[in-house]
C-alpha cells in the first residue's frame, strides 16, 4: 500500500453539510463489477456527509463514451424543471432523460420503460459524479475515449457552471480498477475505492460552488 500521506485525498478543511444538496450520478455499466463498486463506495459518501437518499438521482448509459452527453443532458433537464418550466417543456425533457435508465438505488438499474418519470426534479442539480472505468486493450480505443471523456466532462462543467467529479478510471489493466474500486485480489490488498473520494469531492464542490466569496 502506498503512503496515505503521499497520495490520496486528505479530508476537506472543514466539514461540509450535504443535507440540502442534490446530486446526481451518472454511470457506465462497462467493466460492471468495478462500476458497482464505485458507485457503493460513492453513494455511501454522499450519505455520510449528510445528502439525503430522496437527493440522489442514479441513471446509467452504456460506456463512458456515453457520459460527457448525459452529464449535459441532466443538468439543463434539472435547471429546467426547477426554472417553473412549461408542461410542455416538461415532458421533453422527461423524454430526454428516458433515453438514459432511472433508479435511486446503489445497484445499477434493470431496464424500466421509457415512460418512467424521472423523479421530482424540483431544483438544479448541486453536482454531478460521472462514473466509469476504462481499461486499456490492445488498440488505441481506450486513449481515444479517454481523451474525449476527459476533454468533455471538463467542457460541460466550465460551460454549465455545475460541477461534474470526474469519477473515471483510467487503468492500464484489471487490477489497477479493481484496486481503485477497492476490491483488489493482489498482493497489494483491496486498494482503495475511490468512489468514496468522488462522494466528498461532489459535497465540497457544491457547498464552495454556493459561495466563492
Ligand atoms: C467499446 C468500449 C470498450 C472497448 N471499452 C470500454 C471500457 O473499457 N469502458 C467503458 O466504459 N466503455 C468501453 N467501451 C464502450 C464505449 O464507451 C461506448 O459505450 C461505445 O463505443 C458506444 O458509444
Amino acid at each position: 500500500m502506498s503512503d496515505p500521506t503521499i497520495k490520496g485525498l486528505p479530508p476537506p478543511p472543514v466539514k461540509y453539510d450535504g443535507s440540502n444538496f442534490r446530486i446526481a450520478i451518472v454511470h457506465a455499466r462497462w467493466n460492471d463489477a468495478i462500476i458497482k463498486a464505485l458507485l457503493e463506495g460513492t453513494i455511501n459518501k454522499l450519505k455520510e456527509q449528510g445528502v439525503k437518499e430522496e437527493n440522489i438521482v442514479v441513471k446509467s448509459v452504456p460506456g463512458s463514451y456515453e457520459l460527457p452527453f448525459a452529464t449535459k443532458q441532466l443538468i439543463e433537464a434539472g435547471k429546467v424543471q426547477s426554472a417553473n418550466a412549461a408542461p410542455s417543456m416538461i415532458a421533453s425533457t422527461t423524454n430526454l432523460l428516458s433515453l438514459i435508465d432511472n433508479n435511486t438505488s446503489s445497484q445499477p438499474s434493470e431496464p424500466k420503460p421509457s415512460s418512467t418519470s424521472t423523479g421530482p426534479l424540483t431544483t438544479p442539480f448541486d453536482a454531478v459524479i460521472s462514473i466509469g472505468c476504462l481499461i486499456k486493450g490492445s488498440t488505441m480505443h481506450f486513449e481515444y475515449i479517454c481523451d474525449a471523456v476527459t476533454h468533455g466532462l471538463m467542457r460541460i462543467q466550465l460551460d454549465t457552471g455545475t460541477p461534474v467529479v470526474f469519477g473515471v478510471l483510467t487503468a492500464l489493466n484489471d487490477d489497477q480498477a479493481l484496486e481503485r474500486a477497492g476490491i483488489g485480489r493482489g498482493e497489494k490488498g483491496k486498494g482503495h475505492n475511490h468512489g468514496e473520494d468522488w462522494g466528498l469531492a461532489a459535497v465540497e464542490l457544491a457547498a464552495q460552488n454556493k459561495d466563492w466569496t
